[in-house]
């Protein structure tokens, strides 16, 4: 028999490299699609399994549906990645945002609670639910949480969730504290992909400047098809639990712009960039990076892609995509 899984966000980054991850594995994969006039299945297209998923429809801030969902495909494993996950976006749509990324994963949680009980629940929680917390500037399952946006918030909500529907009903519910995980498949918002994207169009003409906002902020970068390895071991281990998933080095904002550039082999950026407070938050997480021992020990799990090879896969990506438009 074929092992189910549901996974959320379907469209998103990490959707994508999961569910390919678990096609490849022998899953049945069902895909949670909310309703769109034109949803966009590019990213798993890019993958080549756009044909591969069961696609269902359904809303994380519509209950009905999801207890229905649940009901009708008691799916081994549920992977939620479902969420309104950009942090810039979270101060201007508060309430959307703690919607989706609280009140929907307790939605999810009871729908498992009724009908299915013995679903593997995966949380996508979030090295931003840290915020400004460290010990001796890094951050591991012991840090305390102190969040600086309403997307931190409503992602700390969500985690205590999680964990009191193991604590109370004995549901195997466990949290990915992911750390920032990239790919070509990024969201063209985020700051990585907003760079390679902006650098391959210089590259090709097509651009002479691009804006950002701070530079100083500092990053643990990963790759996301590495991060989706964890999610799939965090369901699998004996036992339901709380993982840090990150690569434990940490890079200025300057740093990733100066890389991508040259990725590109263009060395003056400075020439490029420009400084442009729309882009600044009204507070900032200055430092993330992650201690993943635990991870490393009980998981086996371990990233494979360097921070230098990140960088260069996005560009290139990028270039190639802007190319194949172009013929
Ligand atoms: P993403 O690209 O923004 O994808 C999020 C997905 O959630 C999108 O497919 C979106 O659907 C869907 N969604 C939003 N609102 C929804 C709703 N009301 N009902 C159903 N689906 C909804 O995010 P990602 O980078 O793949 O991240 C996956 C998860 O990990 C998120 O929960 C994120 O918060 C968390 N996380 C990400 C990182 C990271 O660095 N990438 C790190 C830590 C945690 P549409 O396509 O229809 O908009
Ligand atoms: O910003 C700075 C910005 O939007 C990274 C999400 O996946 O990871 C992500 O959240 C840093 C911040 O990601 C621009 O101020 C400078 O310090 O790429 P980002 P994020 O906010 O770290 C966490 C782990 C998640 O969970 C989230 O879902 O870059 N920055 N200039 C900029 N950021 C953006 N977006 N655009 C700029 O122009």
């Amino acid at each position: 028999m074929k092992k189910t899984a549901l996974v959320t966000g379907i469209l998103g980054q990490d959707g994508p490299y999961l569910a390919k991850l678990l096609l490849e594995k022998g899953y049945k994969v069902y895909g949670l699609l909310r309703r769109y006039s034109t949803p966009g299945f590019g990213n798993l297209e890019y993958l080549g399994i756009e044909h591969d998923v069961d696609y269902i429809e359904g809303d994380m801030t519509d209950e009905s549906s999801l207890l229905s969902i649940i009901k009708n495909t008691r799916p081994q494993e549920v992977y939620n990645l479902a969420a309104q996950s950009f942090v810039g976006s979270s101060w201007e749509q508060a309430k959307l945002t703690t919607e989706v990324n609280s009140l929907g994963v307790l939605h999810l949680l009871n729908a498992i609670k009724y009908f299915s009980p013995t679903s593997r629940f995966y949380q996508a929680s979030t090295s931003e639910m840290f915020g400004l917390s460290h010990e001796n500037g890094i951050q591991d399952e012991n840090t305390p949480f102190h969040p600086r946006s309403p997307y931190g918030v409503s992602k700390v909500y969500a985690y205590w969730m999680t964990v009191n529907f193991r604590e109370s009903y004995n549901i195997f519910a466990s949290n990915g504290i992911l750390f920032n995980h990239e790919s070509p498949i990024r969201g063209i918002q985020f700051v990585t992909r907003k760079i390679t994207d902006g650098v391959a169009r210089i590259k090709l003409g097509l651009q002479n400047e691009l804006r950002l906002g701070n530079l100083d902020p500092q990053r643990d970068w990963g790759f996301a098809g590495d991060y989706v390895e964890a999610m799939h071991l965090i369901l699998q281990a004996d036992t339901p639990d709380d993982y840090v998933i990150a690569t434990g080095e940490t890079h200025t904002v300057q740093e990733f712009v100066e890389k991508a550039f040259a990725a590109a082999g263009i060395l003056d950026w400075k020439k490029y960039v420009q400084t442009d407070p729309r882009f600044q938050r009204p507070a900032e997480v200055p430092m993330l990076k992650g201690r993943i021992d635990k991870a490393v020990k009980q998981l086996g799990w371990k990233p494979k892609v360097s921070f230098d090879e990140l960088i260069t896969m996005m560009v290139k990506a990028d270039i190639e995509r802007l190319e194949k438009k172009a013929r």
